[in-house]
């Protein structure tokens, strides 16, 4: 048995969680238009075969690497980053050559710092002209640390199959370190919270959604239905008006999306409240950050 943990590592927005998602074949974490979407390190677990033998690789999907302007940022900066010293291998995605400032040199003199066998995905090919893969595929070349390069299209799974059958070839004798039916270890509360968020983002401009944490408060499965009681944190009370919307119209909507997302993940009927609550600059109080999943409990 082979089996290794496989970091997937890069910028906020260029696809880390749409490839976890295209490399299970199942949604696993959310994935939106904005930056900053993931929050959490989320593991999804790929269970295939390599050279005849069985493979388990335990993908973990980080927070994009940015620079932080409150206590949140600073931990999904520094999980993505510890994340480097734990795995067997590392995919660093990109999504175009490092123009945009100075992130992307950053995380490449972090990824200098380990031994980890290290791949550079670049995603996108679907939106890029060949002379600006050639331009990034060269480039990323010339620092001479990536095992092998690839072009994909998470969004399209184009090209997926390749990263993961990379990656096997250099997957450690091993453990099964989960159950082979298992694709995240994340319990159905965590998943839906974040399908809410996700909604969230989809349906909130600018400012507003880096702005929302979501807790579920009550989660009780009856016999034919699941209720679900969700509180939805922002920080102004101008931005609690925009989450309600006109005669509540944004909130409906947003509900509405995430209970037919749940349902799907429960696999049986949901009954969904939410509420909005403000608490301002959760995003800086240690407790507030600890009690919606985002710090260690010390
Ligand atoms: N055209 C195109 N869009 C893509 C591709 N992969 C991802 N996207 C889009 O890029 C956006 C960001 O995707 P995410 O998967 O949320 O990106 P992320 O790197 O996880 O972002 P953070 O969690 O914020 O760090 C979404 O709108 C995706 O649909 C791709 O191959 N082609
Ligand atoms: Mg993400």
């Amino acid at each position: 048995m082979r089996s290794a943990f496989v970091g997937i590592i890069g910028r906020p927005n260029v696809g880390k969680s749409t490839l976890l998602n295209a490399i299970l074949g199942e949604k696993v974490a959310i994935a939106t238009n904005k930056p900053q979407t993931t929050r959490n390190t989320i593991r999804g677990i790929y269970n295939g075969e390599t050279a005849g033998e069985p493979l388990q690789l335990v993908f973990l999907d980080t927070p994009g690497i940015h620079k932080a302007k409150h206590k949140l940022g600073d931990y999904m900066t520094g999980m993505a980053l510890e994340t480097l010293k734990e795995v067997d291998a590392v995919l660093f995605l990109v999504d175009s050559v490092p123009d945009k400032g100075p992130g992307d040199a950053w995380i490449i003199e972090k990824l200098k710092e380990v031994d980890t066998p290290r791949f550079l995905v670049i995603n996108k090919i679907d939106l890029m002209e060949p002379d600006e893969y050639l331009r990034t595929f060269e480039y990323y070349q010339g620092l001479g640390i990536f095992k092998e390069i690839y072009g994909i299209s998470a969004k399209n799974g184009v090209h997926v199959q390749d990263v993961i059958d990379g990656v096997a070839k250099v997957a450690p004798e091993g453990p099964q370190y989960f159950p082979e039916d298992m694709i995240t270890d994340h319990p159905e509360r965590f998943l839906t919270a974040e399908i809410i968020r996700e909604k969230l983002l989809l349906y909130l401009e600018e400012e507003v959604p880096h702005g929302v944490a979501v807790e579920i408060e009550s989660f009780e499965e009856g016999e034919d239905i699941t209720r679900i009681g969700a509180v939805i944190y922002c920080e102004r009370k101008s931005h609690k008006s925009i989450i309600i919307g006109k005669g509540g119209r944004k909130l409906k909507g947003v509900g509405k999306a995430a209970r037919e997302d749940i349902e799907k993940l429960l696999g049986c009927k949901v009954f969904l409240s939410l509420w909005v609550k403000i608490k301002e600059r959760w995003r800086d109080d240690d407790i507030a950050l600890t009690n919606f999943g985002y710090r260690e409990k010390s």
